[in-house]
């Protein structure tokens, strides 16, 4: 048996839906050019990092650009969706999620962010949870993204557990597979037919509990 000491969370889709401010502010990028596209397809967009993103989104529109092109439609993407970041509540953060991280707080079990984004800091001040997390692994910090498990790596090292002692919250595929291939259990948060390779997956933080993550201290 392996004592969880750490939970390693997701932002985007976790903690907070900031999706919806990604579309708006890719959307404008994708009109500006003179193209349009869906939520369907904006789904492809999460967890995956911004040059990522614009590459994919350039595809749809059959636009082609220089790398120094790419590089001023992705920062004025940013400044849009930083403008909406701004205006963020506390009131934004996913149902149960401050309850759950009290009651880890409140079992010494290490909270960490694995995101992709390289704005989490300011996401989680505006949000007001900042507070709450031991480390924060993020977009600024890792050279290689979902699925890759680097994030997830750091924030176990930096939360000083082993892989097999932490569990990974996230609501992307990538995200899930990165965890698995860290070595760690890892809890979905959302669609079951997409994250059916999760240890187990909840829809909200308000079907989780302490003692619901303990059982996972008995899979192998
Ligand atoms: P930024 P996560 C991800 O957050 C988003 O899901 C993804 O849509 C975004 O492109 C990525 O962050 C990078 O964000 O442009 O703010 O650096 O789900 O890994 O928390
Ligand atoms: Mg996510």
């Amino acid at each position: 048996m392996t004592k969880i000491k750490a939970c390693l969370f997701d932002l985007d889709g976790v903690i907070v839906d900031t999706a919806v401010y990604h579309f708006q502010a890719w959307r404008r990028l994708a009109n500006e050019l003179g193209f349009d596209f869906t939520e369907h397809q904006n789904e492809q967009l999460k967890g995956i990092s911004r040059m990522e993103s614009l590459e994919l989104i350039l595809s749809w529109g059959n636009v082609s650009l220089t790398q120094d092109e790419k590089n001023d439609w992705a920062t004025k993407k940013n400044a849009w969706y930083l403008d909406l970041v701004k205006l963020m509540t506390p009131n934004e953060v996913l149902e149960g999620v401050p309850e759950f991280l009290d009651e880890l707080k409140a079992n010494n079990i290490k909270i960490a962010l694995g995101s992709a984004s390289k704005n989490s800091k300011l996401i989680l001040e505006r949000i007001n949870m900042l507070h709450y997390f031991d480390a924060i692994i993020d977009g600024n910090n890792i050279t290689k993204g979902k699925p890759d498990p680097q994030v997830f790596q750091l924030g176990a090292e930096a939360t000083n557990c082993k892989p097999e002692e932490c569990v990974v919250f996230e609501d992307a595929l990538a995200g899930v597979q990165a965890g698995k291939a860290g070595g760690m259990k890892v809890i979905g948060v959302g669609s079951e037919e997409i994250l059916k390779e999760a240890n187990f997956i909840i829809s909200s933080f308000k079907e989780i509990s302490i003692e619901k993550l303990r059982t996972l201290e008995e899979t192998p």
